[in-house]
């Protein structure tokens, strides 16, 4: 349905996460969260930029896309009307990249859309092909071997039906194997973050012997061509994320043969249209998706819950509680898993959940308003 964009808000707050995550590029304590909040006729969409503090995943980082969407990709927008949500990233200014920033906008006139016309937003996207979203969880590099053990024991006592370890070189093939001996059956996952190079093909095909579900972006975070002689050499399967921004990287990786399995998130093909063009492209082929996640809050949380409905999302995703991240989320109620590791559907309009509008206020340190007839840079 048409709508006029009469206000965008981004705000930013800074949450604690209740035990620090770390990757093969380093260990985050604090998340800064970035809201959008798009409002029409005095109802509001929300969306969240996925992005980290720094720009150590991709080249995307909180500050770059707190003036992005201030000074150029709000102004561009506001006061405009769209058409649809669906044809929402049409009307974005031509920035390149920056495609977390970009989606997290196009989340929230995802999200508004929904509400103003009182339906839930994975109805809107096209999904609701599962009323509950299997779960596994990510888990990241720890001070010790023992700890990690321990944790994924928690995990799997908390119903989670995959983990996803990160792995790095000189925590990686030792650790696996402690894993396995310890857990021989469950459905495990290695995450290297482009922590490796095809020189390393030969010490990477030692996880071959962990009868892992995949391997995730082993390689350089733009490079499919690397990941393509690599698949050839591994019998475990390759799962692309950080190179997949969109549905041509991904019919260009599966014609190549780069991998086997594709983790769509959000904000990294720039919200829901890239998103579904990507699982598109993916089923077409055979190949199957799952849902990654970004440490978001609540809001990005249950955008990724409406996109994990589609039909060929037949993976269990990095989507989880809300109090493995946070002693208490922005929105009402937490999202909850159940103890067959699921997240059920909500059939509120929008994402289907409350914002704790207080707590947001309390939390956010920079603010910006974006109106018509303002001038942006
Ligand atoms: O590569 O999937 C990733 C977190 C931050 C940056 C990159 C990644 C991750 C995760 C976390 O694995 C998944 C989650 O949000 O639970
Ligand atoms: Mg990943």
């Amino acid at each position: 349905m048409a709508l006029r964009i009469e206000r965008i808000t981004v705000r930013q707050l800074q949450m604690p996460l209740v035990h620090f995550f770390e990757t093969s590029f380093g260990r985050t304590t604090h998340r800064i969260i970035t809201l959008v909040e798009v409002t029409s006729g005095g109802v509001s969409g929300w969306g969240e930029v996925t992005c980290g503090e720094r720009p150590f995943f991709n080249e995307e980082w909180a500050e770059g896309a707190f003036l992005l969407l201030r000074d150029l990709i709000g102004p561009a927008v506001v006061g405009r009307e769209v058409s649809s949500a669906a044809e929402f990233h049409k009307m974005l200014p031509p920035v390149r990249g920056h495609l977390m920033t970009k989606g997290g906008l196009e989340c929230a006139v995802w999200d508004l859309e929904a509400r103003l016309e009182g339906v839930p937003l994975w109805r809107k996207i096209g999904g609701g092909a599962r009323r509950e979203i299997p779960c596994g969880v990510s888990i990241g590099i720890q001070d010790t071997v023992e700890q990690l053990l321990e944790k994924i024991q928690t995990e799997l006592e908390a119903g989670y039906q995959r983990i996803k370890v990160k792995i790095k070189p000189g925590w990686d093939v030792g650790v696996l194997g402690r894993i396995r001996e310890k857990f021989q059956g469950i459905k495990l996952s290695a995450d290297a973050n482009s922590a490796y190079t095809l020189g390393d093909a030969a010490h990477l095909k030692q996880l071959d012997a962990f009868h892992l579900m995949m391997i995730e972006q082993p390689l350089a975070w733009d490079d499919i061509i690397d990941h393509a002689e690599l698949q050839k050499q591994l019998a475990t399967p390759v799962c692309l994320d950080e190179c997949i921004r969109g549905a041509r990287h991904a019919e260009q990786a599966i014609r190549l043969g780069a991998c086997r399995v594709i983790n769509i998130k959000l904000g990294r093909v720039g919200g829901f249209a890239g998103a579904r063009a990507v699982h598109d492209a993916a089923e077409r082929a055979g190949i199957p998706v799952w849902c990654g996640g970004m440490l978001e809050s609540g809001v990005g949380r249950a955008h990724n819950i409406a996109l994990s409905s589609l039909e060929n999302f037949t993976l269990p995703g990095d989507v989880s509680a809300s109090k493995r991240y946070w002693e208490r989320d922005i929105i009402d109620p937490p999202v909850e898993v159940t103890p067959e590791g699921t997240i059920r559907l909500r059939d509120e309009p929008g994402f289907g959940y409350e914002l704790d509008l207080d707590y947001i206020e309390r939390l956010t340190f920079r603010r910006a308003e974006i109106r018509p007839g303002e001038a942006g840079a």
